[in-house]
């Protein structure tokens, strides 16, 4: 399998985020520090870009999305929305459908793990955005805001999919209603996220995960990934076949085999993602 070059900002063209892929694990850094890295129609783009990418990488092995300076993602920059005049109506359908939706199902549907490390306050839609990566890391002085409230408006972005799914009713309600911080540790204890992580700790945390996608059995990712989102949909029986179908696949490839001999010989194994 051939490794990707690296995809070096300026000859690639991206400005408002990092978008780089080494090893085989590709890695988005929502770059708008200023302004908590909130989304712009430009970042829509680049961001639509990375993903044409990581979708044509025949050998890729995961994704990490994180982001620069001292927030993850503030939401939609309301900044581009300009006030409205006395007696507007606006139309906020049509940004959800071009922009947001794709982005949302298409991480969804990359079929190698989406990590997202927070690297501090993810908000709106840049809660979803977290929630839609397949594993949450976050620092400990990360938080999550349930925003929308506060401007009249509803989670969004996949939010009252995610939430409910991943804390209960009860807290997904009391987030979505009242739009209060819940940090990073609260988030641990709720479920909504796998770890919490010391500040000083966030960049060996990534370098840490870009190792562990980059040598990991990347088809058995895929099919875990595959069968824990299918779940909710499913009865027990059809998970059952899910599952029997998505094993049957796992039996028949090199990381199987390599899993099997490395557990025979007492070594860790080698997988190669194939
Ligand atoms: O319109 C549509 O398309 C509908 C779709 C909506 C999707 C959505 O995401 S709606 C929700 C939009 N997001 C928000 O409402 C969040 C707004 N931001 C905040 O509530 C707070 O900034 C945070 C809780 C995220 C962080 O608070 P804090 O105190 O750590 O930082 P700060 O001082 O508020 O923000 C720092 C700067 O970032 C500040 O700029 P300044 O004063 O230094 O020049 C602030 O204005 C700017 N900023 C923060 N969030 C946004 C933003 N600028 C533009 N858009 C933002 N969303």
């Amino acid at each position: 399998m051939n490794d990707v070059a690296d995809v070096g900002n300026g000859e690639a063209g991206y400005a408002q985020i990092r978008f780089s892929l080494r090893r085989c694990v590709g890695r988005i850094t929502l770059n708008r520090p200023e302004r908590l890295n909130s989304f712009t129609e430009a970042m829509h783009a680049e961001l639509a870009r990375a993903l044409d990418t990581l979708e044509a990488c025949e050998g890729l092995r995961g994704l990490i999305v994180t982001g620069a300076g001292r927030g993850f993602c503030a939401g939609q920059d309301l900044s581009e929305r300009k006030p409205p005049a006395a007696g507007e109506r606006r139309d906020l359908s049509v940004g959800l459908e071009t922009r947001y939706r794709p982005l949302i199902l298409r991480l969804r549907a990359l079929p190698v793990p989406v990590v997202c490390v927070l690297n501090g306050v993810a908000a709106g839609a840049g809660a979803s955005l977290a929630l839609a990566c397949d594993v949450i890391y976050a620092v400990e002085s990360a938080r999550f805001v349930q925003a929308f409230s506060k401007i009249g408006l509803l989670p969004d972005a996949g939010g009252t999919w995610f939430l409910p799914r991943l804390v209960g009713s009860a807290r997904a309600m009391g987030a979505a209603l009242f739009g209060e911080s819940v940090s990073a540790r609260q988030a641990e204890a709720w479920g909504l996220i796998w770890r919490a992580v010391p500040d000083e700790a966030l960049a060996a945390t990534l370098a840490e995960i870009e190792a562990t996608l980059a040598a990991g059995p990347t088809r058995a990712y895929a099919a875990a990934k595959q069968a824990l989102h299918a779940s909710s949909g499913n009865t027990l029986a059809q998970q059952f076949d899910l599952e029997t179908r998505l094993q049957r696949e796992l039996g028949y490839t090199d990381d199987y085999l390599e899993g099997m001999r490395a557990f025979a010989e007492k070594r860790p194994p080698a997988f190669t993602g194939t």
